[in-house]
């Protein structure tokens, strides 16, 4: 990646490669993707301090996915940023690739997690983050969870651990974009206010229009309150393609034909 390149264009980019590799893989999961882009592209391109060329690095900050359905979206920006070829994404979910439809640490440079089973890849980031404190490392912990996966018990468990051991070098963002697999989320499980309940766990938080990286930048370097950090990005699923946006059909659904074309072409012109 070019080190002028803004991250507004790295989100471009990211969302060019997960509508192709939604496309040619035949998975989907492309409007979770879109939800996320800008937020990881503002993370690798501003937040994380991380060195690709040494992706294992002790005193790095840690990216956990725990939507890890939504997984070409990172895929795309550790690719981009340089930790393994972009020539690979395309490949995904076919005969030797190591790029799964579920986020896979395996043979994939920078990834932290394998995840895939909802309000889980949360609990290891945690777990990254008590191991920090206990080592005296300096290093900070992110995690990206959706918001159905705030359904998850898990999720909730992991928000008392937070508090009860003073992770302060944790920031969970939460991708607010109000669907789900099935409807919308309020109509699964009704969070009501889900900024108050993380409050209520003990948590900071904070709040962002999650396509806006002016404003998830100033979220994400504001002084620690000394606190574990929620961020909550209100998204917009499919976000950068008009017929993907808010329509649920493409939480599962794979761009083909004039799909694909009408999807690129949208993002090519943005
Ligand atoms: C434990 C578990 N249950 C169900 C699923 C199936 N599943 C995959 S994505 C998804 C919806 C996730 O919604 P959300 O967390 O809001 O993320 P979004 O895709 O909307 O960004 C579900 C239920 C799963 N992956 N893991």
């Amino acid at each position: 990646m070019p080190v002028s390149m803004t991250s507004e264009e790295l989100a471009r980019r990211l969302r060019i490669h997960a509508v192709e590799m939604a496309h040619f893989s035949g998975e989907s999961h492309v409007a979770s993707a879109l939800s996320m882009c800008d937020i990881v592209a503002v993370l690798y391109r501003h937040i994380l301090r991380v060195d690709p060329g040494d992706p294992g690095w002790e005193g790095r900050d840690r990216f956990f996915l725990s939507k890890g359905h939504a997984c070409s979206a990172l895929y795309a920006v550790l690719a981009e940023t340089g930790f393994f070829d972009p020539a690979l994404l395309n490949g995904q979910c076919q005969n030797g690739s190591p790029l799964s439809g579920h986020v896979t640490r395996k043979g994939v440079p920078g990834v932290e997690w394998s995840t895939g089973s909802l309000g889980h890849g949360c609990c290891a980031a945690a777990g990254a983050a008590l191991n920090g404190k206990l080592k005296k490392k300096d290093y900070r912990v992110y995690c990206l969870l959706g918001d159905g996966e705030c359904d998850e018990g898990s999720v909730w468990e992991m928000a008392l651990f937070a508090h009860q051991y003073g992770l302060d070098n944790l920031c969970v963002i939460v991708d607010q974009n109000g669907m789900q697999a099935m409807g919308r989320t309020e109509k699964v499980a009704d969070h009501i206010d889900l900024a108050k309940k993380w409050e209520a766990f003990g948590w900071e938080v904070r709040q962002a229009d999650g396509h806006s990286h002016r404003a998830l930048r100033e979220a994400l370097e504001g002084p620690l309150a000394g606190a574990p950090l929620c961020l909550i990005a209100h998204t917009v699923k499919g976000k950068g393609v008009s017929f993907m946006e808010n329509n649920l059909l493409w939480h599962y659904r794979d761009p083909q034909g004039e799909f694909f074309e009408n999807a690129l072409r949208e993002l090519e012109e943005r």
